[in-house]
């Protein structure tokens, strides 16, 4: 099914203030500052380490790995948290307010800057994309589960840049350039069609962080979830769960089975 116009997805929560609304609109980003208690921190903290030693080095292997970061790719297939995270409704409502109605989850990712990794992300935006006629196509949810310092691999975005109409060149210093810092447990959502990275990791600690990725319904998904997550997954999904992965959307089967989604530099 499609949703509608009158069917929303994030029909949970309305809490985003109208100045909120107009930061995410205007310069692209909010924060939800202790979105996760420091319980919850620990038990995804716990997890990940659980599946980065399990997978080793294949880890991030269904999409990609990247130099001075370990990454885990596909995690709603990798446990139930993740399951429940990707229908969190402050982080749903804020979604919506860039993609509108109608959208569904991307991919869920984790990624972990190494300490010492001597190199930042490139700035990028998410998939590559633009926002086309039908508005922005692609938001990220950046859930921190290290603190993000000035020093660690905090994220770095240019505030407003989803309104240049252009992507970053390889080597990009734009102006305005900022870090996004804040406490292990916070969340931000980003229009990823900001300019945006990881910055360089100059300590002895991984920074690690979750990275829920929404796009809007017409596009692919980075991760074709129909196909990469386990049945007995989509089984016990709540049908707002088995609709943010677009499982029963042949618009979604039509666009993402050819594996066409990708990732900003990580194409
Ligand atoms: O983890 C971060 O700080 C940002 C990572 C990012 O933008 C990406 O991997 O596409």
């Amino acid at each position: 099914m499609v949703p509608s116009a009158s069917d929303s997805i994030s029909t949970l929560a309305r809490g985003l203030n109208a100045e909120a609304k107009r930061q995410l609109r205007e310069q692209g980003y909010v924060a939800f500052p202790g979105l996760l208690s420091p319980a919850q921190v620990a038990r995804f903290n716990e997890r990940i380490e659980e599946l980065f030693a399990v997978e080793g080095d294949s880890a991030g292997g269904e999409f990609k790995t990247e130099p001075g970061a370990r990454r885990i790719a596909n995690a709603v297939n990798k446990g139930r948290i993740f399951e429940e995270a990707i229908e969190t409704p402050e982080v749903l409502e804020a979604i919506e307010v860039v993609l509108g109605p109608d959208f569904k989850l991307s991919s869920l990712n984790v990624r972990s800057a190494n300490p010492h990794n001597g190199c930042a992300q490139p700035l990028h935006v998410d998939s590559g994309a633009l926002p086309d006629a039908l508005g922005n196509s692609v938001c990220n949810s950046v859930w921190m589960l290290d603190d993000f310092t000035e020093r660690n691999g905090a994220l770095r975005i240019v505030p407003g840049s989803h309104r240049w109409g252009r992507i970053p060149e390889p080597g990009a210093k734009p102006e305005g350039e900022m870090l996004v810092t804040g406490k292990a447990g916070d969340v931000v959502v980003i229009n990823a069609h900001v300019w945006h990275g990881g910055s360089e990791n100059f300590t002895d600690r991984q920074r690690r962080a979750m990275h829920i990725y929404y796009t809007r319904g017409d596009k692919p998904q980075q991760q074709y979830q129909k196909r990469l997550v386990r049945r007995e997954v989509q089984d016990r999904l709540s049908p707002r769960g088995r609709r943010l992965l677009a499982l029963d959307d042949p618009r979604n089967d039509a666009l993402s089975a050819t594996g066409s989604g990708v990732s900003g530099f990580m194409k």
